[in-house]
């Protein structure tokens, strides 16, 4: 058995077969001779996790002794996927697994299918959190994961008749393995109620909240495995429950039906991931859920720090660094400055000091819609202690920094105040992170830029040091070594195997790229990946598609922005180019989508079932010949990603630019080989600097000419009339032609960009669009050129590791130490 960093040992083949067995009948309570797939595979979980647990100890232990600084990663979102094949690679014993497996009769591919995905995420930013915290504990940072365990997580997506129908997912309906309830470190919480004004013998002011309902957080801890087992870290989700206390009271007043419904609203907390991956304006269970987890995380992050500290909190600042990931978190502000100056009896300043070196805040967009107000009503009813909280915040901030930079200018003070002014009052999450955090950064170059320039500028007059950026980053022990393992093996072949843990390595592949053996052996493999994905796709909707075809992927929420209608658009152009000219030449393609619509966007549920449409018309026209195929994939998810990911030639990354804060996605594509189509918005623009313009097919407005162009007044109708494809294209659309016998049905994308004004200038960027694919078309048909190309967007990746981001955070923003976990 060989030690791993935290672990002292790790199985062998035989070990882990005779672990297997002993949990399939210990654990499991079944027998070799009738345990469902099911079993086996929660069998071999509790295999894993008895190694697992060990690291976990030994990690809590170590930081414990050392009493560590530590980072506490605050997120509503984390989009996790399976844990079985990340923890069995992160611990180094997937292989020995296998084996185990094989020699029990079992094939491990069945056993993974076995697990539902954790989808406590909408899309970027909580995959996103999910790949830090794999990074976090790889680079043995002590960190924990704080935020909600919902009951259901993002809703599973169905097509009827190409329609959307959203299902409730229940992952955890039968329990999940990996999770560890911690009835131990259970946290109460208050909502509601009012406040009172006191005054103490000595005549001081004290304000006291006396809270209408008091809510019972359990935490549930996974264990978060580092890679070659480096660290065990948690992530900790809470779970809302009636508070016993608050019961018993209402039992004894008689009130036995209003007990029962009070439970069920406690319960209601964690009950749902709100689907929306913009904005959820207004919802009071919305901001329940922030403030509750926030609460709950704060009391645990104190506990912890007086276990080791007692009552000085003069190290507070030292040993804890809060991380808000967006705004979502931001009510943890006023909620320690509740805790420090109410309950810890601190002067305001020596608390707001505390508050000003704990909290750092990323942002992760610049669209309008999408940056959260509550309004003063709502904050007042449900936490009123907290919105006098931000009044004073907001009055110090306007007193002693606004007027004092600008004395007396009365719209700064409109422009900065927290508290927007108007008909209806509202608190501006956005305004109150900045004020409240020592730094704050944008996910990529250009919009870490752009939230200086155009989100917050006076806020960087007042601050310019406050002001970072970090580039996201992708786990590449998810992203490319468990979700390909043919190229993994490639890879650990020609430059051997410490590109996990240090993804500049890849560089050494770029010497590989003129290689005919290695093209051959790059192309062989994305042919077998792409066969792999021919036979899911086959599964899932019944449509073949041919593997030697282009794989043209587009996978990401959908939303205007993002502009999957514009791929739509394109699709109608070669569709209508094949009937015009039956000859048209052009190497095959297979366009794949896969993306889920908040249930109450109403155009981007449109979008989806014009694709639907489309490709159900193209799929079956006998004059198509098999030069295009459209498969909307049902039900995108990380485990649909996985597969997509490791099989695409070319990756659509086509967002309106300065829209798109980052992406990550393009990252994961172009790691597993896939060129890009991009425009130059958020990450592709660093992405295109790595991998060189041979490789790359950017097109479109830059931000400064999008800017320009909205400046001057943008007219959609002119490309509408001025370009006979375009009008021919959207009037098609309008026909009953992918409707027969209900025209119209299509018409909500033409609408919304003729009258509707073409918000996301989709008619500026399409004939541009269009050469860039030609020009895909064109280097495709050169196969080793292809080859070369797409081994240096693998090689070229190694900028966008989630370790090097985590670097850029640790170095910029968390000033951490790095802590070596020993073993007991
Ligand atoms: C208000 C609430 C309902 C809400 C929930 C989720 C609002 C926003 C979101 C999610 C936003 C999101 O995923 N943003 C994406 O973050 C990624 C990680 O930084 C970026 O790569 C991506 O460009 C950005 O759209």
């Amino acid at each position: 058995a060989k030690a791993s960093v935290a672990i002292a040992a790790l199985p062998n083949t035989e070990e882990l077969k005779n672990s297997i067995i002993k949990h399939l009948h210990g654990s499991l309570g079944t027998d070799v001779n009738k345990a469902s797939p099911q079993a086996w595979w929660r069998a071999t979980c509790a295999a894993v996790n008895e190694y697992v647990y060990d690291g976990l100890r030994n990690t809590q232990r170590t930081h414990y002794q050392q009493n560590t600084r530590a980072v506490h990663y605050f997120s509503l979102e984390y989009l996790m996927g399976r844990l079985f094949s990340n923890n069995l690679h992160n611990l180094g014993v997937y292989d020995a697994a296998k084996d185990a497996l094989a020699q029990l009769g079992l094939n491990i591919a069945d056993l993974e299918d076995q697990e539902e995905d954790m989808a406590l995420g909408n899309g970027g930013l909580g995959r996103l959190a999910a790949c830090f915290i794999d990074s976090m504990a790889t680079l043995n940072y002590p960190a924990i994961g704080y935020g909600i365990h919902y009951e259901h997580g993002l809703f599973k997506q169905e097509f009827s008749d190409g329609r959307q129908i959203e299902r409730p997912d229940s992952w955890r309906e039968y329990g999940n393995p990996w999770e560890i309830c911690r009835p131990e470190s259970i946290q109460e919480i208050s909502v509601y109620g009012y406040v009172e004004t006191t005054y103490d013998l000595q005549g001081k002011m004290k304000k006291v909240w006396h809270p209408g309902r008091i809510i019972k957080g359990v935490p549930w801890d996974i264990p978060v495995v580092g890679y070659q087992g480096s660290s065990v870290n948690v992530l900790r989700l809470w779970e809302s429950r009636a508070s016993d206390f608050f019961n018993w009271d209402v039992f004894n007043s008689g009130g036995y039906i209003d007990a029962a419904r009070q439970n069920i609203e406690a319960e209601t907390i964690s009950k749902v991931l709100y689907p929306n991956d913009e904005t959820d304006a207004g919802k009071e269970l919305r901001l329940i859920q922030q403030y509750f987890f926030c609460s709950c995380s704060l009391k645990d992050i104190i506990r912890r720090y007086k276990r080791a500290n007692g009552d000085d909190w003069s190290k507070f600042a030292d040993q804890v660094a809060i991380q808000l990931n967006d705004t979502h978190p931001a009510v943890a502000i006023p909620e320690l400055m509740r805790i420090l100056v109410d309950r810890a009896e601190m002067s305001w300043d020596d608390a707001w000091n505390i508050c000003q070196h704990v909290f750092a805040y990323t942002n992760h967009t610049l669209l309008p819609e999408a940056l959260e107000k509550w309004s003063v009503r709502l904050f007042e009813k449900v936490l009123p202690r907290h919105l006098e909280i931000i009044y004073e915040i907001n009055r110090r901030f306007l007193v002693e920094q606004v007027d004092v930079l600008w004395p007396g200018d009365n719209e700064k003070k409109r422009k900065l105040s927290i508290i927007e002014e108007g008909h209806e009052p509202m608190v501006r999450m956005g305004h109150l992170s900045v004020v409240g955090s020592f730094r704050v950064n944008g996910v990529a170059e250009i919009h870490s830029e752009l939230v200086k320039s155009d989100l917050f500028p006076e806020m960087v007059a007042l601050w310019p040091d406050k002001f970072t950026n970090v580039t996201n980053g992708v786990t590449p022990r998810r992203w490319l070594k468990a979700c390909n393992p043919r190229l993994a093996k490639l890879l650990d072949e020609t430059i051997g195997d410490e590109w996990p843990r240090d993804l500049k390595q890849l560089s050494k592949f770029a010497a590989f790229a003129d290689d005919p053996a290695i093209q051959d052996a790059f192309m062989a493999i994305k042919q077998q990946n792409k066969a792999d994905l021919a036979t899911v796709v086959k599964k899932l909707t019944n449509i073949s598609i041919d593997p030697h075809a282009i794989f043209d992927i587009q996978i990401k929420r959908l939303h205007e922005y993002k502009r999957q209608h514009l791929n739509l658009l394109h699709i109608l152009a070669l569709y209508r180019r094949i009937l015009q000219n039956p000859d048209y030449d052009m190497v095959p393609r297979v366009f794949l989508f896969g993306a889920k619509a908040a249930p109450g966007y109403k155009l981007a549920k449109e979008i989806i079932y014009a694709i639907n449409k489309v490709a159900e018309k193209i799929n079956n026209d006998k004059r198509v010949k098999n030069r295009l195929k459209v498969v909307f994939m049902p039900n995108y998810r990380v485990t649909l990603a996985e597969k997509m990911i490791p099989a695409a030639d070319v990756s659509e990354q086509i967002s309106t630019a300065g829209k798109e804060a980052s992406g990550t996605g393009n990252m994961k594509l172009a790691l597993n080989g896939a060129v890009t189509v991009g425009t130059l918005d958020g990450a592709n623009i660093e992405i295109a600097e790595e991998v060189g313009p041979d490789n790359i097919s950017i097109f479109g407005l830059t931000v400064d000419e999008v800017k320009a162009l909205q400046a001057k007044g943008y007219h959609s109708w002119d490309y509408y009339y001025q370009d006979a494809e375009i009008k021919a294209i959207l009037d098609w659309l309008e026909t009953d032609y992918f409707t027969p016998g209900k025209p119209g049905e299509l018409s909500a994308i033409k609408r919304s960009l003729l009258e509707g004004g073409d918000p996301y200038l989709v008619l500026a960027d399409f004939q541009s669009y269009v050469k860039a694919h030609e020009k895909v078309d064109t280097w495709y048909r050169d196969q080793a050129g292809w080859a070369k190309k797409a081994i240096l967007n693998t090689a070229l990746m190694g900028k966008f590791t989630s370790d090097r981001s985590i670097e850029d955070y640790v170095e910029r923003v968390w000033k951490l130490d790095a802590c070596k976990i020993s073993q007991q």
